[in-house]
């Protein structure tokens, strides 16, 4: 079976049982001029995730394995927007009202979309999420059951925001998880830094961690035994 280098130790892994998820690679976080640079923060930290990531993707497109992407973000008429949430920060322009790419994380609005390098291939479905986890009021543990996929291979942004609330939803699920580090990324290096050891911490609490150079080969040789 594909073995792949992490830690605490080598995750193994069935392609016909494995998801890629790809949390929240979305333009308002990712890109320049969207809501997370308007908050402040150094996007190009998040940006250096943008190509290996791609890789990979590539790489579970040619293996054919079930591809999962996630955004964050609300209906239109901000129903499901938790007035907790939208008072958060006590920002002048937060989530629903107008930023620099459209209305700031609401469906439908340029910012809210997955940035092209990542753009979702017809059939690969996307999980729209009001929360920071994948799996809280949406259907992806469904979406997964439905696959008979038990273990996914993470990435997207923010490592200790969306990446870590995904991670732990899914392991108090029963999925083994297995997080790239260079394919997540966080505003912060001291977050990005520590939200991957709380992850691998204690015999690997939430799950693994790994990278994306020695996950490609073993998806590559899943490629070549499905063939
Ligand atoms: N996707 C995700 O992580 N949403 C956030 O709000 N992250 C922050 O780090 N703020």
């Amino acid at each position: 079976m594909p073995t792949v280098r992490a830690e605490p130790y080598e995750f193994v892994f069935q392609p016909e049982h494995v998801a890629l998820v790809i949390v929240d690679m979305q333009r308002d976080f990712v890109d320049p001029g969207g809501f997370g640079e308007a908050l402040g923060n150094d996007v190009s930290l998040l940006r250096k995730a943008v190509a290996p990531t791609a890789r990979v993707l590539d790489a579970a497109r040619k293996a054919g394995i079930l591809i999962i992407h996630t955004r964050e973000g609300h209906r239109p008429d901000l129903a499901d927007l938790p007035p907790s949430k939208k008072a958060r920060g006590r920002l002048a322009t937060g989530i629903g009202d107008p930023g620099p790419m459209g209305r700031i994380l609401v469906q439908g609005e340029y910012g809210h979309d997955i940035i092209d390098d990542l753009r979702p291939a017809a059939g690969e479905p996307v999980v729209d999420k009001p929360g920071k986890g994948a799996f809280y009021a949406t259907a992806l543990d469904a979406i997964l059951h439905s696959r008979d996929i038990r273990q996914l291979i993470v990435c997207g942004v923010t490592t200790e925001v969306c990446v870590n609330t995904t991670v732990r939803e899914a392991n108090d699920r029963g999925y083994d998880c297995l997080v790239l580090a260079d394919c997540v990324a966080s505003y912060f290096p001291e977050f990005q830094r520590v939200a991957l050891e709380m992850i691998k911490a204690q015999g690997g609490i939430f799950g693994w961690v790994g990278n994306s150079a020695d996950l490609l080969p073993t998806l590559a040789e899943a490629k070549r035994v499905a063939a």
